[in-house]
């Protein structure tokens, strides 16, 4: 029950990977579990297609609508800092927040545009700083082949297996910041489940706990 155990801080837990990667089936199990162990949990995801921001997103998403690099970079950075009292709130109130994407899709994806200048300083500049810092970031690392054999794969803009390799490329590249978490999404859904369960549970008690995550 909420409210129950909820002195100290929330986690701040991502789930970061190419399209169809699994992030939406595993962020959710997560979350699931995590009530189940009477930790106060939300799940979240970005884009948010609910605001007037991410409808435009939405659109863009879709092909209904074409734009700028840098300006669909600000959109999706605008949909995040939308929602940032939010986020914060629930956090020091000492809800876990488990995010289905972040500000590291963002940089993600753009880089892998390779548009002249904006990399990843411009990228993270636009909202790193404006931010809260996830505590992990789950990265679900497939090859892109399978992935892209997955259900639904091809419906929006980005899903196309030649971009979703440059975009594989950039998740490598930021995978060796801290707090990145590399696991392998090859694995079928209820072991890779188990895995981020015994890891997420050690953050949860070490933000809850103001210990530093060392895991
Ligand atoms: N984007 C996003 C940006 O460019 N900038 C940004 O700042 C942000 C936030 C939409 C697009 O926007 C881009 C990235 C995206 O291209 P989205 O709405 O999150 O972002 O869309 P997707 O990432 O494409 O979400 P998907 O729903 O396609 O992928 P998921 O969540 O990774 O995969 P999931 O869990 O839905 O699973 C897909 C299928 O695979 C199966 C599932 O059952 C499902 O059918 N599956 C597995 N099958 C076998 N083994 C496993 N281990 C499996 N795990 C899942
Ligand atoms: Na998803």
């Amino acid at each position: 029950m909420a409210g129950a155990g909820n002195e100290g801080r929330g986690a701040f837990i991502v789930f970061e990977g190419c399209d169809r990667s699994g992030k939406t089936t595993q962020s959710k199990k997560l979350v699931a579990a995590l009530r189940e162990k009477g930790v106060d949990a939300e799940w979240w995801r970005f884009p948010d297609r609910t605001t007037g921001v991410g409808r435009l997103i939405d659109s863009y998403l879709a092909g209904k609508q074409d734009t700028e690099d840098d300006v669909i970079h600000l959109l999706f950075a605008a949909n995040r800092l939308e929602k940032k009292q939010e986020l914060m709130s629930k956090l020091e109130g000492g809800t876990t927040v488990v995010l289905d994407r972040y500000a590291q899709s963002g940089a993600a994806f753009t880089m892998a545009k390779a548009t002249p200048g904006l990399d990843l300083a411009w990228c993270m500049g636009v909202e790193g700083s404006r931010l809260p810092a996830p505590d992990v970031v789950y990265f679900l690392k497939a090859p892109v082949e399978m992935a892209a054999e997955r259900g639904g794969f091809g419906d929006e803009r980005y899903e196309v297996l030649e971009f979703q390799r440059k975009v594989a490329d950039c998740y490598m590249n930021l995978s060796k910041m801290e707090g990145w978490r590399e696991l392998d999404a090859t694995q079928t859904i209820d072991a890779l489940h188990l895995e981020i369960c015994k890891d997420a549970m050690k953050v949860v008690e070490a933000c809850k706990a103001g210990r530093p995550i060392d895991l």
